[in-house]
């Protein structure tokens, strides 16, 4: 039987910047730079299954290169690249407020290690404070490397496999026909699932 560290395997997510227009300058809206773990930076960790699947935030010699700052790493991670099986984690923001806001894009970073196929990533959004979500983004716009990852549910899109260092992501979320413009009351959530072995 295989075991979990056979594979190199990390998760890590960097750099939550929300860029909207008001009137006609682009100012930041929000920016998570999990420099610490106020404010912005407040996200609320959680996992349920068989593993304690919380988060780190910090900084790693492995994942220098590419980009700066603090990042959420899995908390299993010691430099030998493991996270739990049959486990869901999750990373939720705070509330984000884009009352006046219009024109929004969502750009971070992320560098994912996962058992391809099986386990993986995506980002979930709430514009109701966190009372229902949605997946946010598709394969289709690069936002995601596949259809599906088994663990996040049949065609549900996600990353999995290696993403060999820090990538760019970015979304407009305004494009996307969902009500992110002018509401008072939105949350991002962060879900890595890692099932089997
Ligand atoms: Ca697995």
């Amino acid at each position: 039987m295989k075991k979990n560290t056979l594979f190199t395997k990390t998760l890590l997510s960097l750099l939550f910047i929300l860029i909207g227009t008001l009137t006609f300058a682009q100012t930041t809206v929000f920016n998570a730079d999990y420099s610490n773990g106020t404010g912005n930076n407040a996200w609320i960790s959680a996992s349920t299954g068989s593993g304690t699947g919380g988060w780190t935030n910090g900084t790693t010699a492995t994942h220098a290169t590419g980009a700066t700052g603090n990042y959420i790493y899995t908390n299993l991670y010691t430099g030998s690249n493991v996270y739990n099986s049959n486990t869901i984690s999750s990373i939720t923001s705070p509330v984000v407020n884009l009352t006046n806001y219009t024109n929004l894009i969502l750009t971070f970073n992320v560098w994912f290690n996962t058992e391809g196929y099986w386990d993986g990533a995506n980002v979930e959004y709430s514009t109701d404070g966190g009372g229902s979500w949605g997946l946010l983004g598709t394969l289709g716009t690069g936002f995601y490397t596949d259809t599906e990852v088994n663990s996040l549910g049949t065609d549900v899109n996600g990353w999995t496999g290696n993403s060999n260092g820090w990538t760019a992501k970015t979304i407009n979320l305004s494009a996307a026909d969902i009500n992110f413009d002018n509401n008072s009351n939105v949350r991002f959530r962060i879900k890595f699932v890692g099932i089997g072995v």
